[in-house]
């Protein structure tokens, strides 16, 4: 790939990792003045002294932490700033700092001097620092963030002029069914590199009788011509112990381990999840500084037909969620205690797969699902893709780019998927789908390519270029709202369809109903407990048959848990089609699903 490494920031004897984490100073641009901010040079100063501030926590959104509809709602341009000491040791290494994500744009200072600047929430950045740093002292790091989203951004929206009471204001709108929120989402950390340094590693796994294969790929960087690396590579198991004695040298090679153990899912292996340690070393001849990088891996393989999906040559039934990163107060912000809750739930419930819909989640959250074994289809930012255009071709390849260099090395990630719901059935859409498949084959061959449909079989462009399809359907909801007598067939219809045209493997990566808790109704009526559950056992009849005709993979509800959207009515505070409460408690329907998907692992 011709994007430099993203590895993400650890700890270890030649690198340390300091978190920039906790009370930024904060100021909203002036509605009025949106360049302000630029044009007086906010990040030449301590903002304090120039401006009002307030503390805004980091990564969390803005939007839901104060009591301010302005804020809540604002467009444009927000400044971050806080100040930091860089200990006279660091003078020694490369300092970098690296952004988990900013929704939507970032550009960053370090004390006057700007940095870097990155387009796109979701995604990490960096950028080395050394040069700007005062070492053995203090500093100042100023982010603005901007959250406009026009029809050239990945996800696109519109900024529209509209009436209000006292004149007009912008307003920015978007199709997409989840808030915009914004601000520093992920962590913050300044990390340190020595002078040579590991950029990128790349792992392929592979299995050939009862020999597990471990092909790696290191890009090294800051080496001087004249100079002779010495690149070292060996493999530990979980124990922390060598799984095979002798190390591999140079930047690509093989390795082979014996009887390994296989990295498989929840419920195939009573020990889902496994992970060695790729422990890589890099040296140059008289130079003491060795730079190390251990990269958790699991060894797995994966392959597809027309009717399935094989992990270490097994067919796998994925029975899961479509999620978001979403929590109160915090938004899309990082929150620890609902990732760990989410994953305790996932657990409970006897899932084995979601979908990161619709956008990637953080590092962290897939560190866990490496961990514990989940199956992940790992989808780019792209939701409701329209007006196709060169430029939004450019940017939405680019968040494949990314996307696949921050998670190629990932066990978990089984599929990518390369929008949610765009309008494929125009014209333009056949050859734009043709560009981003294969710009993202090209980069992961290894894995195959989705998308989830919302548009009708027949008018489909965009189906013959993929591996796998998904679509997401809302049959006695937003089709025949009230009428359970319409699912089953429907469901069963839509799927054989979707095969009959292009004979590839099959899932639904979306149906449900919004739900309040506590509503409760016999027989069955829209938005009660009663009716939750029934949508989806009449689903489970549909799912139970498609599995005995040999191409359909999975089932994944929407959704995980109730979110928050754009104010509309016909969201009650956000979105309901949870099986968990925004708070991560179950709805009527949890202990049914339970029942399902644990049967389910029985049964495979
Ligand atoms: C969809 C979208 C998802 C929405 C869902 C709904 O098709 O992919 O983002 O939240 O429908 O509930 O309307």
């Amino acid at each position: 790939s011709l994007l430099p490494g993203m590895l993400y920031p650890r700890e270890s004897e030649s690198r340390e990792v300091k978190s920039l984490d906790g009370m930024w100073d904060f100021v909203i641009s002036p509605s009025g003045d949106a360049l302000k901010g630029y044009r007086e040079a906010w990040f030449a100063d301590q903002l304090s002294k120039v401006e009002k501030v307030m503390q805004m926590p980091v990564p969390s959104s803005y939007n839901d932490i104060t009591t301010s509809r302005k804020l809540r709602d604002h467009i444009g341009a927000v400044w971050y700033q806080r100040s930091f000491f860089v200990p006279s040791s660091w003078r020694e290494q490369r300092v970098f700092v690296r952004f988990g994500s900013v929704n939507y744009l970032a550009q960053v200072w370090i004390n006057d001097e700007f940095v870097t600047n990155h387009e796109m929430g979701h995604l990490p950045f960096e950028a080395e620092i050394s040069s700007y740093l005062v070492y053995g002292g203090k500093n100042r790091i100023t982010v603005a963030v901007d959250n406009t989203l026009l029809q050239t951004s990945v996800p696109q929206g519109k900024i529209i002029d509209t009436p209000v009471d006292n004149g007009t204001t912008h307003l920015q709108t978007y199709t997409f069914d989840f808030f915009n929120y914004a601000g520093i989402h992920r962590p913050v950390l300044l990390h340190t590199k020595p002078r040579i340094y590991i950029e990128d590693i790349t792992v392929r796994t592979g299995l050939i009788g009862d020999t597990g294969i471990v092909k790696y790929i290191i890009q090294p960087a800051g080496l001087q011509e004249h100079e002779t690396p010495i690149c070292r590579v060996s493999i530990l198991d979980a124990k922390d112990i060598l799984a095979v004695q002798e190390p591999a040298y140079g930047f690509s090679g093989t390795i082979k381990i014996p009887f390994p153990k296989l990295w498989w899912p929840r419920g195939m292996s009573p020990n889902p999840g496994y992970l060695y340690t790729l422990k890589v070393t890099l040296s140059v001849a008289n130079d003491s500084k060795v730079d190390v990088y251990r990269l958790p891996i699991g060894i797995r393989t994966l392959a597809w037909t027309n009717t399935s999906l094989l992990l270490n040559d097994k067919p796998i039934y994925m029975r899961g969620f479509g999620r978001h990163e979403d929590s109160i107060l915090r938004g899309r912000g990082l929150d620890l205690v609902t990732v760990a809750r989410d994953h305790e739930l996932l657990q409970w419930i006897g899932a084995n797969a979601y979908r990161t819909s619709h956008y990637p989640y953080s590092d962290e959250v897939l560190d866990i699902a490496d961990r514990l074994g989940f199956l992940i289809i790992d989808e780019c930012p792209s939701v409701d893709t329209e007006n196709f255009s060169p430029i939004l071709l450019t940017r939405h390849k680019d968040s494949l780019s990314e996307l696949i260099r921050r998670d190629k090395n990932r066990p978990s990630v089984i599929m990518w998927s390369i929008a949610n719901e765009p309008r494929t059935q125009l014209p333009e859409a056949g050859e734009y789908f043709k560009q981003v498949a294969h710009h993202t084959k090209a980069l992961d061959p290894t894995r195959p390519i989705t998308i989830a449909m919302a548009r009708a079989v027949q008018e489909d462009k965009a189906g013959e270029y993929l591996d796998v399809i998904s679509f997401n359907r809302y049959n006695a909801w937003y089709n025949n709202p009230g009428r359970l007598d319409t699912i089953t067939s429907r469901v069963i219809g839509e799927a054989e369809a979707w095969h009959r045209k292009y004979n590839k493997p099959v899932l639904m990566s979306e149906y449900g109903a919004d739900t309040m808790p506590g509503l409760h109704e016999l027989p069955e009526y829209v938005w009660s407990e009663e009716y939750q559950k029934e949508v989806l056992s009449k689903h489970f009849i549909a799912f139970d048959q498609l599995r005995n005709e040999g191409f359909f993979i999975g089932e994944f509800i929407w959704n995980f848990a109730d979110f928050r959207t754009a104010q509309t009515y016909i969201r009650v505070g956000g979105n309901r089609k949870g099986v968990f409460t925004r708070d991560r408690q179950p709805k009527m329907a949890a202990f049914h699903v339970r029942k399902r998907y644990y049967f389910l692992q029985k049964e495979l």
